[in-house]
């Protein structure tokens, strides 16, 4: 293992709370029906493809012009920078602060491959820039989560191959990303929605470097079996 690429809403801080909050602000102003269900299904997906898919669930997809489709992004991204404006580095989820301590320790490259145009904001706020070798535009991609291309350009970046790359996810779309682009996958949560992970952590403080090493030895044993 070579590099590790982190998704940022859910595996490194809980922005994706303050993601739920912003669109719910939303939802109430446009009378759709929108809960926690719903916004499990928008996890690692992009801001124009969220809106998209409540106003789908609330059979308002022909309902708005793209123009005012527009300006509800704007509104709950207003509403999001204002809920981040509030982030320290005590928003860190719990073990990530040391996690990223082992890795760096061992020289293994760290890279960032989030859907979020607000990912750098965010970091500087936790204070944790600084760790990052590479961090992807997402809006500079042709296709977002579940196709590999943000795990891929994130390789790409640190110049590391795909299979010496580990990534570590909270979503569904995300997980199968990862495995697209032929990398072992960490997710983080529920294992129903992680049934294609190779290593299930329920939380981030389970995420140590000395499991990640002992599980990607196994993962080299069964790729070499197949
Ligand atoms: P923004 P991740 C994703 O981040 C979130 O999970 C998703 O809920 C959000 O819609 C998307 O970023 C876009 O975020 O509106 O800030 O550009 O999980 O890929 O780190
Ligand atoms: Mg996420």
């Amino acid at each position: 293992m070579k590099a590790a690429i982190f998704d940022l809403d859910g595996v490194i801080t809980d922005t994706a709370e303050y993601h739920y909050l912003a669109w719910k602000h939303i939802a109430e102003q446009i009378d759709i029906p929108f809960n926690r269900s719903v916004n499990e299904s928008l996890k690692g997906i992009s801001r124009a493809e969220s809106l998209e898919s409540m106003l789908i669930i609330g059979g308002a997809q022909t309902k708005y012009t793209n123009a005012e489709k527009q300006a509800l992004m704007d509104q709950k991204n207003q509403y999001y920078q204002m809920l981040i404006s509030k982030l320290t580095p005590e928003d860190l989820l719990p073990g990530i602060g040391r996690f990223l301590c082992e890795l760096k320790g061992e020289n293994i490259k760290i890279g960032l491959a989030s859907s979020s145009r607000n990912a750098p904001a965010i970091l500087k706020r936790l204070e944790i820039m600084d760790d990052f070798h590479a961090i992807v535009d997402p809006t500079a991609l042709a296709k977002g989560k579940p196709d590999p291309e943000i795990f891929l350009t994130a390789a790409a970046l640190l110049g590391v191959s795909p299979a010496d790359c580990a990534a570590i996810e909270d979503a569904e779309a995300g997980i199968s990303a990862i495995k697209s682009a032929g990398m072992f996958a960490v997710g983080v949560g529920h294992e129903q929605s992680m049934l294609d992970a190779d290593l299930i952590v329920r939380q981030t403080s389970d995420l140590t470097l000395e499991l990640l090493n002992e599980e990607w030895v196994q993962y080299g044993i069964r790729k070499i079996k197949e």
